[in-house]
């Protein structure tokens, strides 16, 4: 979404993480996806491809925020969210654990702080769009897929609104075409 908003135009190579190419694994041994290669930078976290991103433009002012509460937000869902979100996803691969405090953990670490934070604003970090709404919000798409009825049951009419202001955007739907697996 952000080298979109930004209007880098890039060769876009899907991959299959069941096999992954051997070019990719040149570039970037550790084999996640994204992975950014543009004049010989490698980036290979999303977070640095959306910040090198921005940098080449920024039209609308995504990143005119506080860096300090972009930052909190981001570590909350980097360290913590995403463990609870692999968990509710699968179930089975944490039988451990109980589906009902795993939502209940992520209700208070992540998703009420930003039901109260919405409820406020707009935005995360206000009335503007930045990028650290386009950083979370498709990890609340992901956890709120696993189960669409619980999720819409949730007391998050803000996260809610959010969550659908952005999957209904332009941009969100104009990066969400399927591209067929790219072959060496
Ligand atoms: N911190 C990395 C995480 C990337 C990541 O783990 N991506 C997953 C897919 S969403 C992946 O490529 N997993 C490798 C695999 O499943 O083999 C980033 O934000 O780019």
């Amino acid at each position: 979404m952000a080298l979109q908003y930004a209007g880098v135009q890039v060769e876009h190579r899907e991959i299959e993480l069941r096999n992954k190419p051997q070019s990719m694994l040149r570039l970037s041994p550790k084999g996640t996806v994204p992975v950014l290669c543009i004049d010989g930078l490698v980036l290979d976290q999303s977070i640095d491809i959306m910040q090198w991103a921005l940098k080449a433009s920024d039209p609308d002012g995504w990143s005119d925020l506080d860096e300090s509460i972009a930052q909190a937000w981001i570590k909350k869902n980097d360290e913590l969210f995403k463990s609870l979100l692999d968990q509710y996803k699968y179930p089975n691969r944490h039988s451990e654990l109980d589906q009902a405090v795993v939502l209940a953990d992520a209700m208070e670490l992540l998703l009420k702080p930003m039901e109260v934070a919405l409820g406020a604003s707009k935005y995360l970090l206000g009335n503007k769009m930045t990028w650290v709404d386009v950083a979370i919000f498709p990890f609340i798409r992901q956890f709120m897929m696993v189960d669409q009825q619980r999720f819409a049951k949730l007391p998050l009419p803000h996260v809610q609104r959010w969550l659908r202001q952005h999957m209904e955007s332009e941009l969100f739907i104009s990066v969400m075409d399927k591209h067929p697996a790219w072959r060496d």
